[in-house]
């Protein structure tokens, strides 16, 4: 197994469609268990292909804690088919915009069909942290970020911080 490189916003990759697979097969579980490595690593508790630059709609979330077993989902072409009209609050992270931090209002539960590691269709039914993060992670799916629910003033500023921070990388790399 290998870990991949997530890609950090600004990059016109995390603002393209992702295209739904086909089937689920060996290689594509090789690409799920790189994933879940890669989350696991970074650390976080979930993550979309299109963060490591694949453009395929496929996710891994394990919200389970440190101290707990772990207990990964693998999301092939994951699809919401319900969104309660409660909401919640949550303070949002992402690994593509390292560093920064935001309240986010999304619907409390969601229910979201897919097809599981063994190529089976499954349904989800979430609620709390998993909802929050299966919304995100499906939002990164249609190449849309946390930041994008924020203010024009707010969403910017980050965009300048980020983009500050990747020439000072490239910087010293140079
Ligand atoms: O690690 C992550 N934590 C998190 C916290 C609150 C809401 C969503 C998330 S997802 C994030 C990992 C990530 O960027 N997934 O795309
Ligand atoms: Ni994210």
């Amino acid at each position: 197994m290998s870990k991949k490189n997530i890609l950090i916003e600004p990059d016109p990759i995390l603002r393209k469609k992702s295209q739904s697979l086909e089937k689920v097969d060996d290689e594509l579980r090789k690409l799920m268990d790189e994933m879940l490595e890669t989350m696991y690593a970074a650390p976080g508790i979930g993550l979309a292909a299109v963060q490591i630059g694949i453009l395929k709609r496929l996710i891994v979330i394990d919200i389970s804690k440190d101290d707990q077993k772990k207990e990964p989902l693998f999301l092939v072409n994951p699809k919401i088919t319900y969104q309660s009209k409660k909401t919640s609050v949550y303070e949002e992270g992402c690994l593509s915009l390292p560093g920064h931090f935001a309240e986010i209002e999304r619907p409390a539960e969601c229910h979201v069909s897919y097809v599981d590691y063994g190529g089976k269709n499954q349904e989800l039914k979430a609620s709390g942290l998993l909802a929050t993060c299966v919304q995100h992670e499906i939002d990164h799916l249609n190449g849309v970020l946390f930041i994008d629910y924020l203010s024009k003033l707010k969403k910017d500023m980050i965009i300048k911080k980020l983009t500050k921070q990747k020439k000072e990388i490239n910087k010293i790399v140079l």
